[in-house]
């Protein structure tokens, strides 16, 4: 049978055989995919009738039928990140993770689109782009993976995914837990629409491409939520004078007490809290206390120091919800 016979069964008129006694439908080159037959497939199948004439066994082969399977254009997209991208106020390039797959059974270049605009959120991501996961690896890599161009869109073949990167920029204004959406959209370049909405001859191969359950464009968002922490920082002090009382006289003993809240979803970095011993007053050796616990006053092993003009306690890292309470001791001169 020749494969170059390629036409389409709405073309053919398929004769009734006399008696059909046997079917043999060919698939050439076919794979399974989920999709089904590759299109541009061709399917051939003849019918073979035989009769007894006179003692002599007869068979009449029919015409063989050719056709092509035509290309169903189905496209889906998956955001892909676990959870809601914790980002900072005014962190560059943040990344939300997609996965753009050709559910049809031809090869299709996927025309991907962003909003990034959606208003029902808090905030709108700036300067957005996409690239695609050149080095297919699941991680956005710098001057590896390519900037999308409208003009030359990816092709996925049958079955095929691509992920692709969003990167947004995080407005300096974004507080604390606010989130942000971002639509991807991924539509078939060759054409999206209802159901069954057929391309007459644009499918893989020759035969036409035929809108699929999808629609032939999918979207999906990804979501970018702001994590910060802020510090505040109070300071007390109470005085006691050498006769037992609270008057602000020479010998009177004040205890400073600062207290450092940090609030927020997210942690401080490098928190180092720090005051000078005020004029007229002396510093009592060895005064400072963490959270209650006494600090010494070299710079060793513990958060304190005391560099002879005022104190220091490096507190590191700090979450938000986390109370600090520093104390030192100064005596009225
Ligand atoms: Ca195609
Ligand atoms: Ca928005
Ligand atoms: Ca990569
Ligand atoms: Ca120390």
């Amino acid at each position: 049978m020749s494969l170059g016979k390629r036409q389409h069964l709405r073309f053919i008129a398929l004769h009734a055989p006399l008696l059909l006694a046997a079917l043999s439908p060919v698939c050439l080159a076919s794979q399974a995919q989920a999709a089904g037959t590759l299109a541009g497939t061709s399917i051939e199948n003849t019918a073979t009738a035989s009769y007894d004439d006179g003692g002599t066994t007869v068979t009449v082969d029919s015409n063989t039928v050719s056709l092509i399977v035509d290309e169903i254009l189905d496209i889906a997209v998956n955001w892909d990140d676990p959870g809601d991208v914790s980002v900072r106020p005014g962190e560059l390039d943040a990344v939300l993770k997609f996965t753009v797959t050709n559910g049809g059974n031809g090869p299709e270049p996927a025309i991907l689109g962003i909003d990034s605009n959606i208003a029902s959120d808090a905030f709108d991501p700036t300067a957005v782009t996409m690239f695609i996961d050149t080095d297919d690896n699941g991680v956005y890599d710098v001057g590896t993976d390519t900037l999308y161009s409208p003009a030359t869109p990816p092709t996925l073949a049958p079955d095929a995914s691509i992920t692709v990167f969003l990167l947004g920029d995080i407005p300096a204004s974004t507080a604390d837990g606010e989130r942000s959406e971002v639509e991807l959209t991924a539509t078939a370049a060759t054409g999206s629409g209802t159901p069954g909405t057929v391309f007459a001859g644009q499918g893989e191969g020759g035969g036409d491409a035929v809108v699929g359950s999808t629609g032939a464009t999918a979207d999906d968002s990804g979501f970018y939520a702001v994590v910060d922490a802020a510090l505040d920082l109070t300071k007390t002090a109470t005085v006691l004078d050498p006769f037992g009382g609270a008057t602000q006289v020479p010998g009177a003993i004040i205890t400073y007490r600062l207290t450092a809240e940090t609030t927020g979803s997210g942690a401080l970095d490098n928190v180092v809290i720090t005051d000078a011993i005020p004029a007229d007053t002396t510093y009592v050796d060895e005064s400072i206390t963490l959270d209650s616990t006494g600090l010494t006053d070299t710079a060793d092993a513990d958060a304190g120091t005391y560099d002879g003009s005022g104190i220091a306690v490096t507190l590191g890292t700090v979450a938000g919800g986390t109370t600090n309470i520093i104390e030192f001791q100064v005596v009225i001169d």
